[in-house]
This record gives C-alpha cells, sequence and structure tokens, in this order.
C-alpha cells in the first residue's frame, strides 16, 4: 500500500515537472553550469537597487531577483540606496537618482519610448550596472534582455546597450472564439476562459503576458478575425477589462476584432452601412463605453468583405470608408484600426494571388492617420513560400503592417517542427525596389522607408492551453522568433535560434551548433516534402491537413488546389506572367521583370509564376520533373537528417522534452513521406514519366491518398 502510495507520490511530482520543463518556454533560468563564468556573474551581481515603485517595476525586481537566483542560486538583496559597489540599478528616467540620470542623460536621445539602456556606470566611483528607459515598460524590457545575457552565457564586464523597438505595434492575433475553440489551432484551447471571468484570474493569464514581455511583444487581439459581435456587449466588456488589467503592467495593450454588422446584431440598427449617422454613432458611443473600462485599449482589428464577413460594400460602400469610419470612432481616445487587405472576391476567378493589390492599392493616401492595413506576407495565404504580397511596395502614403502566421495552418500544423523566423526573414529582406535597390519590407514596415509613424508586426497566434503552450516544444521558437523580429525586423533568424535554444534547453555548444542546423534547415525542408519550385496550397481541403492536389469541387473555383497548380499533360504552374494574367505586374518594374521571365525567376518560384514544362531544363540540369520528384525526396531526407541530429541530443535535454521530440520527428517523417508520395502519384498522371533514380517508390496508390478523409482535424 505504502510503496503504491509512493509510486504515485514519485509519478504526481515527475509528471508537474514535465510541465514546467515545457511550461517555462524560453524563461528555464536554468543554474549556470560554467563555474568561473557564474562565480564571476555573482561577484558582479551583489545586490538590487530598484527605483520606483509602480506595478511594471514591481515586476521587473523580482523577475532580477528571481532570474538571478535560479541560475547563480544567490539571492541578491533588494536594497533602497546604492552602496557599495556591484549593484544592479534599476528605474525609469523619471525616478532614477539624479546624479545618475545627469551623467547619462544623453545615452536617452538613443532610445525612443519603449527602449531601455544596459550600462556599466561608475556611481560615486564605484561600478554598477544600470538598467533605464525612458518609461517603466523600457526598464522591464531591459530587465528581460539583461536576463538573457546571463542565460546565453554573455559577458556582462563592460555594457553599453541602447535598444528599442524598430515597430510600434508588436501584436500577437487571436483567432480565438468565444466557446473557446481556436480556428487554426493546434495547442488545445483558447486560453481565454471566458466563463470564469472576470472573477478568476487564471495564473496563465499573467504567465503569457510575462513570456510576451519578455520578448518586446506589446499587443493582443483576443478574438478571431471571423468575429462575433457578442464580445462588444457590457457583459464581455466585463471580462476583457480583466484581462487587459492583468496584461498593464507587462506593457501590453488589449484589442479587439470589431465585427462590422455589430450595429444590426447588438445595436438593434437596421443597417450598418458607415456613412449611416446612426451606425457612425453606435460605434463612436462603442468606442467611449469601450475606453471607460480600458483606457489604454489598442483599438480594432477588422476582417471586412472577406470570405463572407460583413463589411461596407455590403451597403456599396468601399474599405476606405468602413476604415475611416471606425478610426473616428477610436481617435479621440488614441485606438487604431487595423483593417486588414485579405480580400478576394467570388466573383472573380482570374487570380487570386492578384486581388488584394487590385482592390486596396488604388485606396493609397485615403486612410485616416490612425488606420493601418494589414496584410498578409503574400498574395495567396500562409503557404510554406510565397514571394514577398506587391502591397508592400505599392502603397507608400499609408501605413502597413505584416501580418505574419505563427500557427501551422498550412505547414503541418503542431506535428511539424519547422523554425519560422527564417520564413519571416526571407519576407522581411525582399527588396520591393518601392525607391530604388534597397527598399526591403522590413523598411517598408518598420516606417523607416515612408517615414510613417504608426507601424506594426502581427503575429496569428499558435498559442492555446496545452501544458507547453504551443503543441510542439519547439513551435514555441517560432512565438519567440516573432516577437524578436516584430521587435527588430532586421534581426537576423540564425542568431535568434541561438538565443532561444541557449534560453529554453542548454548553452553547451555540442547541442546548439547542430540542432541550430536542424532548426534553419527545417522550413527549407516543409517547402521541399510539401510544394517545392513555387508550388502552392495543394493542400486537403477546409482542414488543410495533408495533400490535397487532387480536389477539384469546391464551389469556389480558388478554393480548389487544382486551380493553383494547373497541372496538365504540357507541364504545371500558375502563369502570372505576361502572357497568363500578369500579376508580375503589380511588382516594381525591376522586380517585375525578373519573376516576368522564365529564365531570371528564381527557381524557388517558378510554378508560383510560369507554367512549366514537365521538360523544361532546370539550372542543375534535371528536367522539372526529376528535379520536383527529387525536390520532394530531398525534403524527406532533410526530416531523416533532423531526426538524426535530434536523436544525439539525449544528454543534453531532460528526458520529457527529449522524448516528446522524438516522437514528433517521427510523425513528420510519415507525414513528409504522405506528402512525397502522394504528390508525385498525382502530378504522374499528367507528366507521364517514371521517377527518378534517387526516389523512393511509393508503397500505397493514389487511390489509397485520396481516400483519406480527416472529419475531425483539429483547428477546423
Ligand atoms: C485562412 C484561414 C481562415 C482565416 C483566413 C483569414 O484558413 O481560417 O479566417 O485565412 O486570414 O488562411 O481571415
Amino acid at each position: 500500500m505504502i510503496s503504491l502510495r509512493l509510486i504515485l507520490l514519485v509519478f504526481i511530482i515527475s509528471s508537474s515537472a514535465i510541465a514546467q520543463k515545457d511550461y517555462k518556454l524560453w524563461l528555464q533560468f536554468d543554474r549556470i553550469t560554467d563555474t568561473r563564468l557564474a562565480s564571476e556573474y555573482r561577484s558582479r551581481l551583489q545586490g538590487i537597487v530598484s527605483f520606483g515603485n509602480s506595478e511594471t517595476s514591481k515586476i521587473a525586481t523580482k523577475e532580477l531577483e528571481t532570474g538571478i537566483f535560479n541560475m547563480l542560486e544567490n539571492k541578491p538583496d533588494v536594497l533602497s540606496e546604492i552602496k557599495g559597489e556591484n549593484k544592479i540599478i534599476i528605474g525609469s528616467r523619471a525616478v532614477l537618482n539624479s546624479e545618475i540620470q545627469k551623467s547619462i542623460s544623453s545615452d536617452f536621445d538613443k532610445i525612443n519610448e519603449e527602449g531601455f539602456i544596459i550600462k556599466t556606470i561608475l556611481f560615486k566611483n564605484k561600478k554598477h550596472i544600470l538598467i533605464t528607459g525612458k518609461k517603466e515598460v523600457g526598464v522591464l524590457y531591459g530587465v528581460y534582455n539583461f536576463l538573457r545575457l546571463l542565460q546565453t552565457n554573455k559577458s556582462i564586464q563592460d555594457l553599453n546597450i541602447a535598444d528599442s523597438p524598430k515597430t510600434n505595434i508588436r501584436i500577437l492575433n487571436h483567432w480565438d472564439n468565444l466557446d473557446r475553440t481556436v480556428e487554426r489551432g493546434y495547442a488545445g484551447f483558447s486560453l481565454w476562459n471566458w466563463q470564469k471571468l472576470p472573477d478568476f484570474i487564471d495564473q496563465r493569464y499573467i504567465d503569457y503576458a510575462r513570456a510576451n514581455a519578455s520578448v518586446g511583444i506589446n499587443g493582443t487581439v483576443l478574438t478571431n478575425v471571423n468575429a462575433n459581435a457578442l464580445i462588444l456587449t457590457p457583459q464581455y466588456l466585463e471580462k476583457v477589462e480583466a484581462l487587459a488589467n492583468v496584461f498593464r503592467p507587462y506593457g501590453i495593450k488589449v484589442y479587439l476584432t470589431a465585427r462590422f454588422s455589430a450595429p444590426i446584431e447588438i445595436g438593434g440598427l437596421k443597417t450598418a452601412d458607415p456613412k449611416d449617422a446612426d451606425v457612425s454613432n453606435w460605434w463612436k458611443n462603442k468606442a467611449a463605453e469601450i475606453y471607460k473600462r480600458i483606457p489604454d485599449f489598442g483599438g480594432f482589428l477588422v476582417k471586412a468583405n472577406s470570405e463572407g464577413q460583413p463589411g461596407p460594400q455590403n451597403y456599396g460602400r468601399d474599405h476606405v470608408d468602413g476604415a475611416n469610419m471606425l478610426a473616428d470612432a477610436v481617435v479621440p481616445f488614441g485606438g487604431v484600426i487595423m483593417w486588414r487587405a485579405f480580400v478576394y472576391s467570388e466573383h472573380d476567378a482570374n487570380d487570386r494571388a492578384k486581388q488584394a493589390y487590385a482592390e486596396f492599392q488604388p485606396y493609397d493616401g485615403k486612410f485616416r492617420d490612425n488606420v493601418i492595413v494589414q496584410v498578409k506576407n503574400g498574395a495567396i495565404d500562409f503557404q510554406p513560400r510565397e514571394p514577398f504580397h506587391p502591397l508592400f511596395g505599392a502603397m507608400p502614403r499609408t501605413p502597413l503592417m505584416m501580418e505574419f502566421q505563427i500557427t501551422q495552418e498550412y505547414l503541418g500544423f503542431s506535428t511539424h517542427l519547422v523554425y519560422l523566423p527564417k520564413l519571416y526573414q526571407e519576407i522581411l529582406e525582399s527588396d520591393t525596389y518601392q525607391k530604388g535597390k534597397g527598399t526591403t519590407v522590413a523598411k517598408v514596415i518598420d516606417g523607416s522607408l515612408t517615414k510613417t509613424k504608426l507601424t506594426g508586426i502581427a503575429g496569428v497566434s499558435n498559442i492555446g492551453n496545452d501544458l507547453n503552450w504551443t503543441g510542439h516544444p519547439f513551435a514555441q521558437a517560432n512565438w519567440y522568433g516573432f516577437g524578436r523580429l516584430a521587435w527588430n525586423p532586421n534581426l537576423d533568424s540564425e542568431t535568434i535560434a541561438d538565443e532561444w535554444l541557449r534560453c529554453t534547453f542548454s548553452n553547451q555548444e555540442n547541442f546548439i551548433k547542430p540542432v541550430k542546423e536542424m532548426m534553419i534547415q527545417s522550413r527549407e525542408a516543409v517547402v521541399n516534402y510539401m510544394t517545392p519550385y513555387g508550388l502552392h496550397h495543394i493542400m486537403d481541403t477546409g482542414h488543410h491537413y495533408g495533400p490535397g492536389p487532387w480536389v477539384s469541387n469546391l464551389s469556389r473555383p480558388e478554393w480548389n488546389p487544382v486551380y493553383y497548380h494547373k497541372a496538365d499533360k504540357n507541364g504545371i504552374g500558375f502563369d502570372r506572367s505576361k502572357k497568363g494574367t500578369n500579376a508580375t505586374a503589380q511588382y516594381a518594374p525591376e522586380i517585375e521583370k525578373i519573376f516576368d521571365n522564365l529564365e531570371t525567376c528564381p527557381e524557388k518560384d517558378l510554378l508560383w509564376f510560369h507554367h512549366v514544362s514537365w521538360d523544361y531544363k532546370l539550372k542543375n540540369g534535371q528536367t522539372l520533373w526529376n528535379g520536383m520528384a527529387l525536390k520532394y525526396q530531398e525534403g524527406v531526407n532533410q526530416v531523416k537528417d533532423m531526426q538524426n541530429i535530434w536523436n544525439k541530443t539525449e544528454k543534453y535535454v531532460d528526458a520529457d522534452r527529449f522524448r516528446e521530440v522524438q516522437m514528433l520527428l517521427e510523425i513528420q517523417y510519415k507525414e513528409a513521406k504522405w506528402w512525397r508520395d502522394a504528390c508525385l502519384l498525382y502530378f504522374q498522371q499528367f507528366s507521364g514519366k517514371e521517377l527518378p533514380k534517387g526516389v523512393e517508390k511509393p508503397i500505397e496508390t493514389l487511390e489509397y491518398f485520396q481516400s483519406l478523409k480527416f472529419p475531425f482535424a483539429p483547428g477546423n
């Protein structure tokens, strides 16, 4: 009996330990094992002097205290004045000791309102480390960045760091429904427990805010873009207010999605016409009601006249009318409207990729100052690879914000290890040529090109109530990396992977080097085994799980994979060149020329822009058919490589996460083969050619793959 209890106890303890490791994300603050370094840190961190007593500054102090304690097993004293040497001094400019404030006053010129300074200073001839910012939240960001120096084993000898976020709105978009299901969510249910709010504050809300603040995310849209008007009723606003109160000290503003027809659905009006005075008044009153509860409410995110959502076009008005009407409602309170450009119409089957540009580009310069147009990274829909969205090069007089998808709707859900910052970086680095060479997407969205004040990056969240937040332990890196790139769109994704690995797992070089390699290659792997050479949107219908290049029976043409790959006897690919839909003309002439010409079009985007014959000679000398088949195989091989790398990491990683990732990689390997076989068997019907040497023969038939059905695939 006793031994059974003991076993149970051990089980409980060990399973909560599993939860803890995974749960703690990149904020593990593991003991520093390098003894020389640890003792050096200890000698320099002999106490904390904290100026200021706001909620935010209390959090900053606590983070420093516990972070240092966990990493160095040394509880630093929290002191009320600066005595002796080697203290960490924290506080915003306004509350700092006046002597220190004066001595570093010119450093404040280097940062913006949310920036921070970490600097080794002399105070009364003694060395200390100062962490400061213009605002309290800057101090908090500084603290997390300082802790990251320790987590990644960096020197803290002579520090002189001044850093600021390059964009204003760094925001997660939660596609969370009020019933707690998450559209395209693969990590459980929504974190927001609406039923228990506002009175029950789940510790997870705090941990969520903390994780976001640690990478500089400063906004969250709580609700799905396919919006429910009920969130705007007092019953729910009270709950939203409770969340806003939790997030505020972490520098995070709350935003909501606005259902355009809300004035009818919850307001009792007959219309939602943006030009109707009652409608605009209804929104003005609604905004006032929200701001009364939540003075720092961020504003609204709107999906209008897209995929069946209501919008201004229902009343013969346009996007500008709709966005500006809402903008006027929130402007007295400092709110913004994030108006999405993700539109495509059932009345125009010509080329979906052209539609957002066609609809939005003519509105350039017509939106109010507090409107920012939110554009997906590519012109179709969050595919494993897309060329950058042409709108980024075409609306110089309109603030544009980036929308990335962090949740892996089209990239294997939360079972595939795909390191997305690599994809994000590819887009951010793309040259739009808007104002000549070097006008990258990053420069468009950080405002450095157009000098716009309103800038932002949104990420469609991959977070749910799974113990490990994101379903796959490595999907945590996508949340982390999104935050880091939102802070600075010019950061390098490999550096971010390095940081994340050290903070999340281990500083051992023998672990970091291969695993970083594995993360970097994972993005190309998924492109190869799903959609090589510019193929896109050939996922199975509705849920988008697994391959479905054969799907052709959906009511709207552009919902069918066959619309996108256009495979026939002559070849494969979507001709978007001048000879085809002329989508290439939506890019600046320098880019248009490159994409338009089969010879100069990058091969990675080949079938995105061209319909190419099966015998077309690729740069490596292979025919397109052979090259494509070999790419599918390469993707499978790359997953095998990833498995081999991971299998050697056992001694660096806790047993639970090791095993978890190992099992997930096994699924990924199985599914990569599924993708390869299903796609090649299907396309082979058109090419009529044998598989080249080096490509494994499928074991199943095409009919088998076509028969697979997943009625309960998650996120749908
Ligand atoms: C598509 C998703 C759909 C979203 C839509 C959007 O399949 O669930 O509602 O994007 O971004 O990719 O609005």
